[in-house]
């Protein structure tokens, strides 16, 4: 084989490799229904502060071992910026952002959302061992953002 037909066939592959992901996504986002972790419904930043759940930010026990915690993102602060929960407990996360775009990261976990104004972001995980996560943003919302985190502690 000559180098330009290593060339071509290499073209080939990238383009058969493109379609391949491209029919994978469909598949799986059309017929399988499998989307990012998020969008669980709408709510005006204006307001935010005054609507159910956000005027009242927090963790609460809403069955034995299932907690729920109603998170604001705020330049540049997590509200609340420290979570208890008890090892084995399955924890929902409702958060939104207040002003600008914010991210939300636990580490350690698969806890991984966009925050963004407008929209619920919603997300659920299992803390089966104690221990300490930290909460980072991880999209860039201005000068503090690099101060901008909290923590999970796991008892
Ligand atoms: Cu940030």
């Amino acid at each position: 084989m000559r180098v330009h037909q290593y060339e071509k066939a290499f073209l080939w592959l990238g383009a058969i490799m493109l379609v391949v992901f491209m029919v994978a996504l469909v598949i799986t986002s059309v017929a399988a229904s499998m989307h990012l972790p998020g969008r669980a419904g709408e709510v005006d930043p204006l307001t935010i502060n005054s609507v159910e759940p956000f005027d009242n930010p927090g963790v609460r026990e809403v069955a034995p071992g299932r907690y729920e915690v109603v998170l604001l993102a705020s330049a540049w602060v997590f509200n609340p910026a420290e979570i208890r929960v008890p090892a084995g407990s399955e924890v929902t996360f409702l958060a939104a952002a207040t002003d600008v775009i914010h991210g939300l990261h636990i580490t350690g976990t698969r806890v991984n959302m966009m925050l963004i104004p407008g929209q619920i972001s919603r997300n659920t995980y299992r803390f089966e061992e104690p221990g300490e996560h930290i909460l980072v943003c991880h999209e860039y919302c201005g000068a503090g953002h690099h101060l901008m985190s909290g923590k999970v502690i796991v008892e």
